[in-house]
């Protein structure tokens, strides 16, 4: 045992080491935190100065071993957890952390042929050369499909903030099944299903997604306008759950940034934090006020239907006007903007389907907006939009994104004070009103470091348990083995069963996740086999395997069946186009094949009775050993065939 190791083995975590991540990151924002007006803010005293003075309160560490999922057991919940620019998708187990999936979906994987594959390619998209269409991806948010305001685990949407993408990954494999880009976005961030129709109530369950755009650009954004602050702009897209299929867009005052759905889908909304349309930070921040803007789902599927539509550029979506100037009068508005104090970031809605609560940032609050006023609001009824924020709590410094327990409290990350706070939302509302005793804040639980999102199990679902929440910190400094300049992420996992917060454990996730929503487990329903009929290019038998010519094309249809494909070797002439269609026939619970063929760039996987393609052209000859990648057999490293390429 050397001298930084604890009895029980562990390196030692150094306390002092706390005041240098804390001094650190302080510092690292001061030049930004003083010209941001964040010392101004003056909720309370910095997080790095109390923890230098060694103030800040720790979390009762929880029992050790009372969260353990012992060996063999399985976990209580899926966390399905954005991967930020990796461009991916992950699944860890909750609460023991451990990842169990990643899913390409903008990114490229050669693990199972994402992005190599012919089948994935026509889903990412390509140019016509061939090309892929884009193979860089930034994701943030995954959200589930709903039924009867919970999850009903068909779905998964993820957006893709770079190139303005959403992505469907399906429910029972877990792979993504669509890919859509939305006309005229840039940056695009927030996403959210909707949980019922706005006008047939009997549909209970999500059929549209919406998707928020962050960045403002010339529409049409075709080299003309650049100058002109007049002709950017921001528009809210709605996609078809089922075909994904965009139906219509809405233009904006401002841009957007998080997306949150009342449940009885009525209405969305997003935050805004650049209603000044500025063009530069300090141009985004001058305002003391920005906004969460919310849209009148059947009033704007009215003016679509109606055709109170234009087009920009070359996208046929029709696009409605949701800007302040056409939307004057209350009883027709589309739009509704409620102005929120500074920057804000984060809007997220409770369980009791009553507020949306939208976060400051660069203000130290959290404002409750209470959704029957803001319906209220566009019958006329109710003078002015923000008499919609029922209560603004001081929740401390830099709010970013809350989640809910289903008793009536909230958890809000605070990413300067690298805290979670838990405050009541009843209270605040009581504060808010005048009642100067009100206890707002109730917990709050030091996070390591920098959280961004926190959410909780089932939290954004009508069936919110109130066990755990999940701080995704940005920061993860001392917590792991260093490994070089870049740090791996934390996750933290808080136990919010009783008064007080319990921090159970850490762990890693590679940069970078954003935003994550933790599933019961038991609502989760996967296939294991895949069905042969599902793939219309299936190589269904020994008589099916074969090879094809036409011209220079050639087909090889191969099985996989262990320790053997279906042919041993197959001959190809130099400047070929080939295609090599790939079914495996074992039915064997996890005994997945896979595929590479040496300097041909080609590397996949077939699990159980799937079926794969990948061409390529045959422009080197010589023997080329195809070999299965993915142990399968005790004769694994003997399965392979000849590619045999002749001059
Ligand atoms: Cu706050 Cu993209 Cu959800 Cu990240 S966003 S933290
Ligand atoms: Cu088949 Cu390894
Ligand atoms: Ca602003």
């Amino acid at each position: 045992m050397s001298g930084n190791e604890t009895k029980d083995g562990y390196s030692a975590i150094d306390p002092s080491r706390r005041k240098f991540l804390g001094t650190t990151a302080m510092a690292g924002l001061a030049g930004t935190g003083a010209a941001l007006g964040l010392t101004a803010c003056g909720a309370s005293q910095p997080a790095g100065d109390k923890a230098a003075a060694g103030l800040a309160p720790a979390a009762a560490p929880a029992e050790h071993g009372a969260y353990d999922v012992p060996p063999g057991k399985l976990d209580s919940y899926y966390i399905i957890s954005s991967g930020g620019h990796s461009g991916e998708v992950r699944i860890y187990g909750c609460p023991s952390g451990r990842t169990i999936k990643r899913i390409p979906v903008f990114n490229i994987d050669p693990m199972v042929g994402w992005g190599i594959t012919n089948e994935s390619r026509a889903i990412i998209g390509t140019r016509p050369d061939g090309q892929l269409k884009y193979w860089t991806g930034d994701t943030h948010h995954v959200h589930g499909s709903y039924k009867d305001g919970t999850y009903d685990g068909k779905h998964f949407w993820v957006n893709d903030k770079l190139n303005a993408r959403v992505a469907r990954i399906r429910g029972d494999t877990f792979e993504v099944d669509k890919i859509t880009e939305l006309p005229n976005v840039q940056g695009h961030h927030g996403i959210f299903p909707d949980k019922r129709d706005p006008v047939d109530a009997s549909v209970n369950h999500t059929t549209r997604i919406f998707a928020g755009a962050e960045f403002h650009i010339p529409l049409p954004n075709d080299g003309r306008d650049e100058n002109s602050p007049d002709k950017y702009g921001c528009l809210f897209s709605c996609l078809d759950a089922e075909s994904m299929e965009v139906r219509w867009q809405c233009r904006i005052d401002g841009n957007m940034d998080l997306v949150a759905t009342s449940y009885d889908g009525k209405l969305a909304a997003s935050n805004q934090y650049n209603t000044e349309n500025g063009i530069h930070y300090e141009d985004m921040m001058s305002a003391e006020q920005d906004a969460c803007v919310f849209f009148n789902i059947a009033r704007i599927e009215a003016a679509v239907a109606a055709g109170k539509t234009t087009t920009i550029g070359d996208s046929k979506v029709p696009v409605v006007d949701g800007r302040k100037e056409a939307n004057a009068d209350p009883k027709t508005a589309l739009t509704c903007y409620v102005p929120i104090p500074k920057n804000p970031h984060g809007v997220n809605a409770s369980p009791d389907g009553k507020y949306f609560v939208c976060s400051g940032k660069l203000s130290p609050t959290c404002s409750v907006i209470d959704l029957a006023l803001v319906n209220k609001w566009f019958d006329g009824e109710l003078a002015k939009p923000r008499d919609a924020v029922i209560a603004e709590p001081n929740v401390g410094l830099g709010p970013l994104h809350t989640g809910f327990d289903g008793r009536g409290n909230a958890y809000t990350t605070l990413f300067l004070d690298s805290k979670i706070v838990k405050w009541s939302v009843d209270a605040a509302i009581a504060q808010f009103k005048g009642d100067a005793k009100a206890k707002v804040i109730l917990d709050t639980v030091d996070v390591h470091y920098q959280p961004g999102h926190g959410y909780t199990s089932m939290g954004e679902t009508k069936e919110p348990d109130g066990k755990f929440y999940n701080s995704g910190n940005k920061f993860s400094k001392d917590r792991f083995l260093p490994v070089g300049p870049l740090h791996v992420e934390t996750e933290q996992l808080i136990d919010i069963s009783g008064d007080k917060m319990k921090l159970i454990h850490d762990h890693t996730a590679y940069p970078e996740p954003h935003d994550a929503i933790i599933v019961r487990a038991d609502i989760i329903k996967t296939r294991q086999i895949y069905d042969l009929n599902e793939f219309p290019n299936a190589v269904k038998s020994k008589e099916e395997s074969t090879i094809e010519r036409n011209g220079n094309k050639v087909h090889i249809r191969l099985m996989s069946q262990a320790p053997a494909y279906s042919m041993r070797e197959f001959n190809v002439k130099k400047g070929d186009i080939v295609t090599i269609t790939l079914t495996n026939h074992d039915k064997v619970e996890d005994l997945t094949h896979g595929f590479g063929i040496p300097k041909y760039n080609i590397n996949f996987i077939v699990n159980p009775q799937e079926t794969k393609s990948v061409t390529f052209v045959a422009d080197k000859p010589g023997i080329f050993w195809c070999y299965c990648t993915h142990f399968c057999h005790a004769l694994h490293l003997e399965m392979r065939s000849r590619l045999i390429v002749e001059g």
